[in-house]
């Protein structure tokens, strides 16, 4: 039975994948904040698919935590085949001149260091047993700039850099490496976006229908299916209504 860490699996994405890859018999561990949904989606994920899980409770940001919790796993979830790093978020829609620099800093602390915190942690199995899987969540807007996109297309930008150098430096040990980008998906992004208000979250999803959080997860599994030789190492996957990030058919 194989072992896939998903992080940010409180929420949209990773609680899809979470349930995705528990429906395909896999041991689940799943990360975030909050550890009251944590509690909530073991239950679930043990009471409809019978697979183990493990919950870790830890801030990505937070360097030492992330180290000791994937140190300290129990023994039947030490060797983890698919690392997913999905946990981050988006901060505000400003303009570069009223952006709040402490949102900048969270976005680029979550959705840079935060990956590379938990992926250093995750690492050492993967190159003993030389086979892993890294799935790093992208976005369009590391693929494309947009307006009032600074802070976040920057983190993202500089995350899509981190999983092309790592699927460089990680050649050597068999591992891969896989960039996935969705364009626009209705979780909760917009609501954390724009700070619980609610009509400015639902405004980005109107008059077109938006990816889901189980289209997502449906492409994901996909790229874990192949054969051991075969690898996705970059894949941009956006609704039909939309083209690329700043252009969306209403
Ligand atoms: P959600 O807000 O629904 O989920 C985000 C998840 O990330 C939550 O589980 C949250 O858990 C976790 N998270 C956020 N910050 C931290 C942190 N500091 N430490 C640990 N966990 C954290 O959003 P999505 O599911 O949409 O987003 C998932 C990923 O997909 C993100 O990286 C996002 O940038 C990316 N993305 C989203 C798109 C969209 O349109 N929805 C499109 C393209 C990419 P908790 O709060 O419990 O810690
Ligand atoms: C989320 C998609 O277009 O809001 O990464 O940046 S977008």
């Amino acid at each position: 039975m194989k072992t896939v860490l998903i992080t940010g699996a409180t929420s949209g994405f990773g609680k899809a994948m979470a349930e995705k890859f528990a429906a395909n018999n896999y041991k689940i561990i799943i990360t975030g904040r909050r550890a009251d949904r944590l509690a909530e989606l073991e239950k679930q994920l043990t009471q409809n698919y019978n697979v183990p899980v493990h919950s870790l409770e830890f801030d990505v940001r937070d360097k030492e935590k992330v180290f000791t919790a994937i140190k300290q796993l129990p023994q039947a979830f030490v060797t983890i085949d698919i690392l997913i790093n999905n946990a981050g978020l988006a901060l505000g829609r400003d303009y570069f001149e009223d952006a709040d620099t402490e949102d900048w800093e969270i976005m680029l602390d979550t959705n840079v260091k935060g990956v590379m915190y938990v992926t250093k942690a995750v690492l050492p199995g993967m190159i003993e047993r030389k086979q892993g899987h890294i799935i790093n969540i992208g976005s369009i807007a590391g693929k494309e700039v947009y307006e009032r996109g600074n802070g976040y297309c920057a983190s993202k930008y500089a995350l899509d850099a981190l999983s092309q150098s790592m699927r460089i430096d990680l050649l050597k040990h068999k591992i891969k490496v896989t960039g996935i980008h969705p364009g626009a998906a209705e979780t909760e992004f917009s609501m954390v976006r724009f700070k619980g208000n609610a009509e400015a979250a639902d405004k980005m999803y109107d008059g077109y229908q938006p990816l889901t959080a189980a289209d997502v997860a449906d492409v994901i599994y996909y790229t874990t299916t192949l054969p051991p030789h075969v690898c996705i190492n970059d894949l941009v996957l956006t609704c039909i209504a939309q083209a690329n990030s700043y252009y969306l058919h209403r």
